[in-house]
């Protein structure tokens, strides 16, 4: 099974699209890897891409051949590891901030929550504040996770928490943030419940502030 999942990681680094679906196949065909181990190999996949393209070893073409080799082994993927579910997870709604447009980590956490038992709302890219409000109060949601990967992003942030206060949404609400650019420090700036740095510490947040 790790050797799968380690070719399956060096398919998606080397945007190889095919290679990667068909080692998705091979990974649900051998049955024996946990969610958690399949999204490791994504991010972990994911973040070696990022790093080739900042030491400029990787451009914009080869990242978003990466990103689609993600895009379409998530989609064989997910059935499987919805199978697998254990959490008795709460209603999430999740999307990338005002003027972010970066969804690589978004998608990742999304399988991963939907993996762990969670109802989760995906709403996308470049979210206005009024689609995540309406959104949560629609669906009543437990969470709200905020992707947010670049630094000009926290006013987004920033307005989002300061209408759901207005509108008394924050009591039965936990706020979660994270994505490249964030630290904990720029998360107790802005006031967020939670923050976290990949599936695994993201899984911890949403049960501790679920209170599982
Ligand atoms: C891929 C990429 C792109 C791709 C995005 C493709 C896509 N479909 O997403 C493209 C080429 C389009 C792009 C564009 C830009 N990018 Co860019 N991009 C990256 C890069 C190299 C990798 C991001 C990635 O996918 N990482 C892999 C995934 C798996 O990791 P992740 O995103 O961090 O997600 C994980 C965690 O953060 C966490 N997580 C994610 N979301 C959430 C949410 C919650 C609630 C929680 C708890 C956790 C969590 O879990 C994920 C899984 O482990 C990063 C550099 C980097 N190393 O991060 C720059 C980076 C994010 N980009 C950056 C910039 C500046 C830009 C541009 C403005 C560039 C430009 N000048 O045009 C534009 C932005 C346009 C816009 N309006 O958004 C900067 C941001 C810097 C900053 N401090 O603001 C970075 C950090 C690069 C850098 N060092 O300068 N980019």
């Amino acid at each position: 099974m790790s050797q799968t999942l380690e070719q399956f990681k060096q398919a998606i680094v080397a945007g190889d699209v095919d290679g990667s679906v068909a080692l998705s196949a091979a990974i649900i065909a051998e049955g024996d890897a946990t969610a958690e181990q399949i999204t490791d190999h994504l991010s972990a996949a994911m973040e070696e891409v990022g790093s080739r393209y900042e030491t400029g070893e990787y451009f914009i073409p080869e990242m978003l051949r990466s990103a689609e080799a993600v895009e379409r082994s998530l989609a064989v993927l997910e059935p499987y590891l919805f199978e697998r579910q254990h959490d008795q997870g709460g209603v999430v709604v999740m999307g990338t901030v005002k003027g972010d447009i970066h969804n690589i980590g978004k998608n990742i956490i999304v399988s991963a929550l939907k993996a762990a038992g969670y109802e989760v709302h995906d709403l996308g890219v470049n979210v206005s504040t009024a689609k995540f409000i309406d959104k949560v109060k629609q669906v009543d949601a437990d969470l709200l996770l905020l992707s947010a990967f670049t630094t000009s992003t926290r006013p987004a942030l920033l307005e989002i928490l300061a209408v759901l206060e207005d509108e008394g949404l924050r009591d039965n609400l936990k706020v979660i943030s994270g994505g490249a650019s964030h630290s904990p420090e720029f998360a107790r700036e802005v006031g967020v419940d939670g923050f976290a740095v990949d599936v695994k510490s993201t899984l911890a947040v949403c049960r501790k502030l679920l209170g599982d």
